[in-house]
């Protein structure tokens, strides 16, 4: 198999289990060579803990740009997530343009929002510039609060096929190749993941657990993207990462000491066992 290297943009949210923390492991287990660029340090994630700290590194972006085109450094893959500011978006947009790899992959998490509300430190205006990352991506990967943020359509608890596919065809109209919808749940005690490109329609449903935790979304996304660079199909890698963050929950119920995370850790193995 062919060495791969991505690069991730996420911050370090240093206690929480989110972000880079999760997205390192993860798709280095997958056997992907995972380079980092954080985008804000923070004590903790933003979900439960009060008065977290927040430092933007956008500021530094441009220079480590710079370094990197000049050591001709290029990834096979660029995967976004969670950013400190809309300021970071041009910087985004321009590593992306100067170092991914001819054929190479942009993967957007919009991780700014989830259960109808933004993440504490966003507002319109990020949403706003969130949107220029859309027709850069090649599999974008939001929940259905960022999906209705990003379209500007209405959010809904309860719904039917047509409505999850107008949402994701408005991203497709607004220029994502593939849309790779979390959370969609179509009955009881059920949820899954919608694949949807200009052509195809796939839809994968599993269990729904009790209780959900904070940073699957993460954990899905990073096992999404290590399982995709490993050469595992879109619609394949959608369900790898589903099975993984799901027994990820159930290695995480029960524990009420454990509400800020999923015990992603000792699940690893089983991810590796699916990659392979
Ligand atoms: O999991 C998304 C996420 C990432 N990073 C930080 C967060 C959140 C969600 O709340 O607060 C800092």
């Amino acid at each position: 198999m062919e060495y791969k290297r991505i690069l991730t943009i996420q911050d370090i949210s240093c206690v929480g289990q989110c972000s880079l923390t999760v997205a390192l492991p993860i798709i280095s287990a997958c056997g992907i060579e995972t380079s980092v660029l954080p985008s804000s340090i923070l004590s903790t994630h933003t979900a439960g803990f009060n008065g977290f700290t927040f430092r933007d590194l956008a500021g530094d972006m441009p220079s480590i740009n710079e370094h990197w085109v000049k050591e001709g450094i290029f990834f096979d893959g660029i995967y976004t997530g969670y950013l400190g500011s809309a300021e970071q978006v041009d910087y985004v947009k321009n590593i992306a343009k100067t170092t991914l790899k001819q054929g190479g992959k942009v993967i957007v998490d919009p991780a700014f929002a989830d259960g109808g509300k933004l993440y504490p430190i966003f507002n319109d205006a990020y949403v706003s510039k969130m949107k220029e990352l859309v027709p850069i991506s090649d599999y974008l990967l939001p929940n259905l609060t960022e999906a209705c943020f990003l379209t500007g359509l209405d959010y809904k608890t309860e719904y039917d096929e047509d409505y999850i596919k107008n949402v994701c065809l408005n991203l497709i109209n607004m220029g994502a190749k593939t849309v790779v919808l979390t959370g969609v749940s179509y009955r009881k005690g059920k949820t899954g993941i919608v694949v949807i490109s200009s052509q195809n329609y796939y839809y994968y449903e599993h269990e729904l657990l009790e209780g959900s935790c904070h940073g699957t979304g993460d954990i899905y996304a990073s096992a999404f993207v290590g399982a995709l660079m490993s050469g595992k199909t879109p619609e394949n890698a959608s369900q790898i990462a589903a099975d993984y963050t799901v027994e990820c929950i159930k290695a995480t119920a029960g524990d009420k000491n454990h509400w800020y995370g999923a015990k992603f850790e000792p699940c690893i193995p089983y991810l590796i066992s699916l990659i392979r």
